[in-house]
């Protein structure tokens, strides 16, 4: 047995760092475990004669003291539990709940009028929020000085140009940009957000949201609109609807028409929703203006179609009975949660 054993030992002792609690147990494992370097120098200390003895014993004595002291300091001032292989979090703390959202009620009829037209083979297509004068008015037979092209109607977003760009007040302008871009036959459907510069109240908002439609092919007729709308209000609002067609007047139809639908919760007899008449007014539509085809490069001799526009806002508001355009812009929780459905499975 040699002093410098022991001496070396205190000075490993003293230099051990350790950054884990794992390697705080290996050292405790190498220095003082069963086959560790103390438990070596013990077991020499038992041969050696009793003259060493009494050299060696109390230095051994004190570095075995030492070295528990040693790793019992490491093990405190390390913070990890010891644990680190396992889980952090611990499980048996309650969970947060987890809530359910639920669909706006605009989203839900914009889904249905989407899922009926597409059943009838129309295509769905988007189009830009900011648009320009050209695509919202020019191409669409909006005459120079209609009042929609004034800033008392239209939020613009530069202005002073030939064609100033603004947010659209119809959904109208995607289906230019249809007909621009593809070719005769054209069936399609445009959802989206439309802007107009309203004062706001329970019955006009500045912001709200359109379906429009528009069928161009050879041969199209009013007979063929009014057979679409009728099939569109059955699957709508139940196959007992009716409809009916009153005249009326867009820049981008001729002939033009408004559509109501029977009111389905008096039956005809009156009612405060449909005020008495037994009648609800839903859409607008017509015949596209040849001056509209021509302007996006479609033979107007040789073909025709019909388009109609409606307000996803006030199909919801017959539908839930709904009665301030404000609550659907207002995010009120307690007005979201009415429409919450059991989750679908
Ligand atoms: C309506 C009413 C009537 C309409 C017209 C067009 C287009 F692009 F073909 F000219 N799209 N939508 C239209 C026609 C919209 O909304 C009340």
């Amino acid at each position: 047995m040699k002093r410098e054993d022991i001496d070396r030992i205190l000075g490993e002792l003293e230099a051990l760092k350790c950054k884990t609690q794992k390697e705080v147990e290996e050292a405790r494992v190498r220095f003082l475990g069963k086959k560790g370097e103390l438990t070596a120098l013990f077991d020499e200390f038992r041969t050696i004669d009793k003259a060493q003895k009494a050299e060696f014993g109390k230095a051994l004595n004190e570095l075995k003291q030492k070295a528990q002291a040693r790793i019992e300091e490491l093990k405190a001032t390390l913070t990890d539990t010891g644990a680190s292989d396992g889980p952090k979090a611990d499980l048996s703390m309650p969970g947060d709940p987890f809530e359910l959202g639920s669909r706006h009620p605009v989203s839900i009829v914009r889904q249905e009028i989407v899922d009926i037209f597409r059943k009838f083979g129309y295509d769905v297509a988007e189009g830009p929020e900011i648009e320009d004068d050209y695509h919202v008015f020019e191409a669409l037979n909006f005459p120079a000085n209609h009042p929609a092209r004034d800033m008392q109607d239209t939020f613009f977003v530069s202005a002073g140009h030939l064609n100033p760009l603004l947010l659209r007040t119809h959904t109208s302008s995607v289906q230019v940009r249809t007909m621009e871009k593809m070719d005769v036959p054209i069936r399609v459907i445009c959802p989206g957000r439309v802007f107009r510069n309203e004062a706001i109240s329970a019955r006009a908002h500045c912001i709200f949201h359109q379906v429009e439609g528009l069928y161009i092919d050879e041969g199209v007729t009013f007979a063929d609109l009014k057979q679409a709308i009728l099939l569109f209000a059955r699957e709508m609002f139940g196959p007992d609807t009716q409809i009916r067609m009153r005249p009326s007047y867009f820049p981008f139809t001729e002939p033009s028409a408004e559509v109501d639908v029977s009111c389905n919760i008096c039956h005809g007899k009156g009612c405060n929703i449909c005020k008495g008449t037994g009648w609800l007014e839903i859409l607008g539509c017509g015949m596209v203006d040849p001056n509209v085809l021509e302007a996006s490069g479609i033979d107007s001799k040789r073909y025709s179609g019909f388009a109609f526009g409606m307000g996803l806002e006030r199909i919801a508001m017959l539908k839930w009975r709904v009665n301030d355009l404000r609550h659907y812009f207002e995010n009120d929780m307690r007005f979201l949660h009415e429409f919450a459905t059991a989750p679908e499975v």
